[in-house]
């Protein structure tokens, strides 16, 4: 574990091979119940390049009309999210290490030209947990800025079996995604590689 600035933990290769492929197997079988959508920017509808979907009690949706927000239900199914991997659950418990459970994971599916722009997580009512994510696939390169937007900003490569616990003073910090780095040896298993080169896994207390 490397602590890369005051509350940014990095967890470099904290799963393995067996536990990246059993936790991407779990993730398309979630893609399976809720499916991939494109949120779009609050105000101009712009489409992010990203695509998403959720598991847990809460998933993060944005649309022109609404903007960003937690919902209960998957945006286009109206169905309620499928649960979240136990294998997540207890990730969050032995990492996070927050007293209450998380009740969000969003799944970022990215393909080589998404990119996710430099912002802060601010749409949850419990600023006080940390922020746990996980990557699988392809290598990225993380943008971690300051707790202003023009603030110096640093930036590191993600890898797949890496995770990172942002919390503390680390919470409010700006980061993005600026592009997917070319990777040798990082493939997703087939069906998972189906979506995309990268995969994302957010999890956040939301309430
Ligand atoms: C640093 N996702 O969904 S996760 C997002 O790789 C998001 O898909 C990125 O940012 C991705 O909102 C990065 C890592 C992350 C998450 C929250 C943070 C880094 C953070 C909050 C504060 C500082
Ligand atoms: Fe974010």
């Amino acid at each position: 574990m490397l602590e890369i600035a005051p509350g940014v933990f990095h967890f470099p290769a904290c799963l393995d091979q067996a536990a990246q492929a059993a936790l991407a197997d779990e993730i398309v079988e979630v893609i399976a119940a809720a499916p991939l959508y494109v949120s779009t920017m609050p105000k101009t509808g712009a489409p992010m390049s990203v695509r998403m979907t959720n598991c847990g009690a809460l998933g993060w949706v944005s649309d022109k009309a609404q903007g960003y927000r937690y919902e209960a239900r998957h945006p286009k199914t109206g169905e309620p999210w499928p649960a979240m991997p136990p294998r997540l659950l207890q990730l969050w418990d032995e990492l996070a290490r927050y007293h209450r459970p998380p009740e969000a994971c969003l799944v970022n599916v990215y393909d080589e030209k998404a990119r996710m722009g430099l912002h802060q997580d601010r749409d949850e009512a419990d600023l006080a947990a940390p922020i746990f994510s996980l990557s699988l696939g392809a290598d990225c390169r993380f943008r971690l800025g300051g707790t202003r937007r023009g603030d110096r900003a640093i930036a590191f490569a993600l890898s797949s079996g890496d995770a990172l616990v942002l919390s503390g003073p680390a919470r409010m910090r700006y980061h993005g995604v600026d592009r997917i780095l070319p990777t040798v040896d990082a493939s997703l298993p087939p069906a998972l590689a189906a979506f995309g080169v990268r995969v994302n896994l957010t999890l956040r207390r939301v309430t």
